[in-house]
């Protein structure tokens, strides 16, 4: 049976923001028929985002990437439908805007990889952790109606 239920953690960063970037990847990821499960507003702080981007502590890029990420709010959001780690993962393109496919988010409004506009998670688990991290509050519980249209 298909997991219509997987859910991803997308994070528009603090360019995507700034840019006024936030309305338009919302809307791409409503309209590809992905449930909104959860939404806020975050000024992260350096230590939050250096739990966030644990694996890539070694890499010469991180001191720069925390300094990014934590330059000014961002967007949290968790989105639930079939495939939604995957299918995400595409929406964003890769992670190198240079090799990002246009039509896809990276691909569309990003030049620079260390201004690439969004996060999506790389993985289920990573997906679970990361929802853990930033929402900790957990999320609401609601059904859409247009959910028998979208999945089988
Ligand atoms: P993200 O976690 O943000 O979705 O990105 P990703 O999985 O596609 O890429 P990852 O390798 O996890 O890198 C995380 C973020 O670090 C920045 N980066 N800068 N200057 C550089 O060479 C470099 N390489 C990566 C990017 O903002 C990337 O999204």
């Amino acid at each position: 049976m298909p997991n219509n239920a997987e859910r991803t953690y997308i994070m528009v960063k603090p360019d995507g923001v700034q840019r006024g970037i936030v309305g338009e990847i919302i809307a791409r990821f409503e309209k590809r028929g992905f449930k909104l499960v959860a939404l806020k507003m975050v000024h992260a702080t350096k230590e939050h985002l250096e739990k966030h981007y644990a694996d890539l502590a070694q890499k010469p890029f991180f001191p720069g990437l925390i300094k990014y990420m934590a330059s000014g709010p961002v967007v949290a959001m968790v989105w639930e439908g079939l495939d939604a780690v995957k299918t995400g993962r595409m929406m964003l393109g890769a992670t190198n805007p240079l090799a990002s496919a246009p039509g896809t988010i990276r691909g569309d409004y990003a030049l620079a990889v260390g201004r690439n506009i969004c996060h999506g998670s790389d993985s289920v688990e990573s997906a679970e952790h990361e929802i853990k991290l930033w929402f900790p509050e957990g999320t609401i519980q609601h059904t859409l109606s247009s959910a028998e249209w979208v999945f089988e």
